[in-house]
Formats: C-alpha cells, sequence, structure tokens
C-alpha cells in the first residue's frame, strides 16, 4: 500500500511542506478553481503536478473529477458532460496520474450537520451527522414537500421539538452546515437553488439514478483502460438517502452491480470505510474481504453509528469497523495481485481526523487539519507495518 494525504492545492492552509513530513509519498488532490462543467487542460495538469514533484511528492490520485447533476439525472445534455469528463480523464491520463475518484451522489456531496462535535472521550472536536437536526432541517427549515414522509414518525417528532428550540442562528448554522458545502465536495448552495435542485431529480428513482451510473461507467472505462488509469467510484457518504433522493452506492448490493459492468482492473472502488460504515447493515469486514481485488483507493476512517442513525467519526482504529482487519484484507489482496504479476501499490489515506490541540484555534478545512489526519496516519502506518510483518512471517513458513 501506499500512504498518500489529501492536499487541496494552494489555498490548503495545510502545505505539501507539511505533507512531506508526514511521511507520506503520494499526494491527493484536484484543480477544485476549474469551475464544474469545464474539462481540465493539459496545462492546468502539468502546472499542478510541477507543483506536487518540485516538493518530491508525487501526484498519485485525482480526487474527484466532479460530476455534472445532469449526468447523474440521465438529462439529454448528459453525453456532453461525459465527454468532458472523458476529456479530463484523458488529459490526466497523458500526465500519468495512476488513480482518479469519483462518485455519484445526487445533488449533496458529503454532508454532515456538525463540524465541531466535542467527543465523549475528550479526544477533540469530531464531524457528526445527528439525525434528528438534519430531518429538522429537510422537513422545517427546508420545508421540502412531504419530506417527513420519508422519515420514522418518532424522529419528526423529535425533530419539531429541536427544530422549535433553535434559535435563528442555530438555525442557519445548521443549514449552512448541510448546504454550504464541504471541501472537496458539492458546490455553496442557496436555501432557494438547493430545493430547485432536489425537485429537478422528482421521478428519478433507483432503478433510473443506477442506470445512469452505468451508462456513464460504460462510457468511461474504455478511456481509464486506454490511459492505464485506475477509477475508483467513492461511496455515498453517508450511505442513505438524503432529501428522499436515491444513493446508488451505499451497500455491498450496489458494488456487486456496478462491478458486474467491467472486470477491468481498471474499474473499482474507493474502499472509504468511513463512508460505507455509516450504515449499520454495512460489515465492513465482509465488505473488504469480498471486494479487496477491486479496491483502486482506500479512505480510511472509523465512525460509530447511534441507534436513530446518528454517527460521529471516531479514532481511526476505534469504531464500528474493524480497522485491522479491513488492512489485513487489502495488504493480503494486494499480495495476491503481485504474485502474478501486478506492481500496483493501493494508495490509502488516513481520512479525516479529529481537531486536537493548535489546530483548534486555527483555521483548517473540516476533516483535513494537520494533527488530527497526522494522528490517524500514524495508528494506520502500524498497524500496517505489523500486519506486514505478520504476512512475511506466514509466507515465509508457506
Ligand atoms: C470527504 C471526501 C469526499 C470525496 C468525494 C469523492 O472527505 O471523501 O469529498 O472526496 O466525495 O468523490
Amino acid at each position: 500500500m501506499k500512504e498518500t494525504w489529501r492536499w487541496y492545492g494552494e489555498p490548503d492552509p495545510i502545505t505539501l511542506e507539511h505533507v512531506r513530513q508526514t511521511g507520506a509519498t503520494g499526494v491527493v488532490t484536484a484543480l477544485h478553481e476549474v469551475p464544474d462543467g469545464t474539462s481540465w487542460t493539459a496545462e492546468d495538469i502539468a502546472t499542478r503536478k510541477g507543483l506536487i514533484e518540485k516538493a518530491g511528492l508525487e501526484w498519485t490520485v485525482c480526487e474527484s473529477i466532479p460530476m455534472e447533476q445532469c449526468v447523474k439525472r440521465g438529462d439529454s445534455d448528459a453525453p456532453s458532460a461525459i465527454g468532458r469528463w472523458k476529456d479530463t480523464l484523458a488529459n490526466l491520463g497523458r500526465a500519468g496520474i495512476p488513480v482518479v475518484c469519483y462518485n455519484f451522489m445526487p445533488v449533496v456531496d458529503w454532508t454532515r450537520t456538525d463540524l465541531r462535535w466535542r467527543t465523549a472521550r475528550g479526544t477533540g472536536l469530531a464531524l457528526r451527522f445527528e439525525m434528528v437536526d438534519f430531518i429538522a432541517y429537510d422537513v422545517f427549515i427546508l420545508g421540502r414537500a412531504n419530506a417527513a414522509d420519508n422519515y420514522d414518525a418518532g424522529l419528526v417528532a423529535k425533530a419539531e421539538i429541536a427544530f422549535k428550540a433553535m434559535t435563528e442562528a442555530e438555525k442557519l448554522a445548521l443549514e449552512t452546515n448541510i448546504i454550504a458545502g464541504l471541501p472537496g465536495g458539492a458546490l455553496v448552495q442557496s436555501r432557494a437553488s438547493i430545493a430547485a435542485l432536489i425537485a429537478s431529480y422528482q421521478g428519478i428513482g433507483h432503478a433510473e439514478m443506477q442506470a445512469n451510473l452505468l451508462t456513464f461507467l460504460k462510457e468511461v472505462i474504455p478511456v481509464a483502460e486506454d490511459f492505464g488509469i485506475r477509477l475508483g467510484i467513492h461511496p455515498d457518504d453517508p450511505p442513505f438517502s438524503l432529501f428522499g433522493l436515491p444513493r446508488v452506492v451505499s451497500t455491498p448490493q450496489d458494488v456487486r452491480n456496478i462491478l458486474a459492468v467491467s472486470d477491468s482492473p481498471m474499474h473499482g472502488i474507493t474502499l472509504c470505510t468511513g463512508s460505507y460504515g455509516s450504515r449499520a447493515d454495512n460489515d465492513l469486514t465482509a465488505m473488504a474481504q469480498e471486494f479487496a481485488h477491486r479496491v483502486n483507493f482506500a479512505h480510511l476512517r472509523n465512525v460509530t453509528v447511534e441507534d436513530d442513525g446518528s454517527f460521529f467519526e471516531d479514532d481511526h482504529l476505534d469504531g464500528g469497523t474493524d480497522m485491522v482487519a479491513v488492512i489485513e484484507a487489502l495488504l493480503r489482496a494486494e499480495r495476491a495481485a503481485q504474485a502474478k504479476g501486478s506492481t500496483f501499490a493501493v494508495p490509502l489515506r488516513s481520512d479525516h481526523g479529529h481537531l486536537l490541540g493548535e489546530d483548534i484555534g486555527r483555521k483548517t478545512n473540516p476533516g483535513y487539519s494537520y494533527i488530527g489526519r497526522l494522528k490517524g496516519l500514524a495508528e494506520l502506518r502500524g498497524a500496517i507495518r505489523a500486519l506486514t510483518r505478520q504476512l512475511d512471517k506466514e509466507e515465509a513458513t508457506a
């Protein structure tokens, strides 16, 4: 496996020099400044790559090439948007970027309700998705038509109580957390624009979204093969419906459907343990064992899910996912592939991290502070080292 670190480009308060100090050798980035709907030029890609290489690092993963909403809706202008996506992919391929991550979430990308939640164990400030608050937003603040029908009646009642107790400032803060776009996620929305975007998906259910994804995949996989780029589709975060909209990359069955499109090693998944793990019925050890040979990128983080479906980001080795078992499955699959001649080292990054120490008072991207991620990386690195030793011994005595 290859250690990588997400970097948001030059505006990122965590510099490439900081990245270098972590010991990670690969960088995960995207041309975040290019507006959606424009393909990335070879020149802009070369400039970004040059910056990374000048710092002694490698651009290992592009996360993400943005996906225009029309592709997810399967509109009549979807083919031209897919064409732009393919142009960007080809330009990344010409530049030798080995892995590309993307997602297929409708309207919003990754979503949380609280970005500074104090953990019960006192391990800093974590990102949290509070189910009752999300429902309060959808049903009572946004006021989406029939939204209450999408939730358990008991939770809607709790959400109403929570909503009535919120100050205007609290309502606004909740709204900002949900729709103002987390870094690397969807664009900033206003209350009116998000309502319009949600409405634009009317009539698109799970089957339609899935068909639109398969259409997209059939178009892009051949381009990935031409350039030897490994694609890794990122799961829905969280892996359940938001705003009554379908999400089609949430469960093991979704992954099976996606992978069935092509056996090409260029068509794989991003195993984001935190995203898949935010759903109590996803067994991450079983998923890692089943899909390890198709994992082209690993996001390693842990979450603790609560009874009502709320969850918070826990420490990297603690929470609902047995992280050591997941890493073991990935290492075993990587070895098996290497025994057959593959030279691919699966890139991993310690995903997110708590706000700790001096980072608490500092401006950083939510989830992407320095110390918390570094702590996560150090823990994961230790687990990888120990497991590697164990697998080496196993191989020596086999
Ligand atoms: C959150 C990230 C997401 C992810 C995209 C992948 O921290 O994992 O922003 O980059 O959804 O396309």
